[in-house]
């Protein structure tokens, strides 16, 4: 491979320094524009009822935090349909998948918003379509501004685990016979972000295949 990648398990590969500062700041911007306008950030209330530490806005098709299914519409929120999935977005994660030799035909994206205060809980991706599961159809990761210390597991919750820091700029392909294992974000470093994205915080976009609305 000629670009650098560190691959953590099996089909789990870390792309460091992916895109440049320039294609980072356009797609802070981009995220950044879809999550203040109209139907833009929500902080979601998971089963339990309790707060997610992070906000989210779900482009392509959304992701409902009660249900846990997919649905055209924030039946969890204000009911609006979901904004689209910008092309100029998946393009990014198709390239990423292409790197280390995987496919990926995204039509959903789950863009997160970590404060300084901003974690994610241990979980593992599975609400998309089985067979995407089965044949191990990646997520991409594509992380933005300030690091996160990403946690990543195996196949039950209690198994070791082995942090990797995502940097700004980094992409991580989740995908193969890795696609299920648990992971989570254990913090956010503040200001370690380039000053030049003028973004505070963190975001995180999940790109998916698959998610089978009703
Ligand atoms: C985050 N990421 O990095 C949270 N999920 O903020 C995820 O939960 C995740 O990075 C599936 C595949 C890759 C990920
Ligand atoms: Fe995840």
């Amino acid at each position: 491979m000629s670009i650098p990648c560190t691959e953590v398990y099996p089909g789990a590969v870390h792309l460091p320094r992916f895109l440049s500062l320039g294609e980072q700041r356009e797609l802070a911007e981009r995220c950044q524009d879809i999550g203040n306008g109209p139907t833009g950030w929500y902080v979601p209330t998971v089963r339990g009822g309790g707060q997610m530490r992070v906000r989210m806005v779900c482009l392509g098709c959304h992701w409902n935090a009660r249900t846990y299914r997919y649905e055209a519409r924030r039946g969890d929120h204000d009911g609006r349909p979901a904004p689209p999935l910008p092309p100029q977005l998946s393009a990014v994660a198709v390239r990423m998948a292409e790197a280390v030799g995987m496919r990926l035909s995204p039509d959903v994206c789950i863009v997160n918003y970590y404060g300084a205060a901003g974690k994610m809980g241990l979980h593992q991706d599975k609400d998309e379509r089985p067979d995407t599961l089965v044949s191990g159809v990646p997520i991409v990761s594509v992380s933005l501004g300030d690091t996160a210390k990403f946690i990543i597991g195996g196949l039950t919750r209690k198994d070791a685990k082995t942090m990797v820091p995502l940097a700004s700029g980094d992409g991580f392909v989740f995908g193969g016979p890795s696609r299920l294992r648990f992971h989570g974000v254990a913090a956010v470093l503040p200001h370690t972000g380039p000053p030049e994205l003028g973004l505070e915080g963190r975001l995180n976009l999940t790109f998916r295949e698959g998610p089978s609305p009703p």
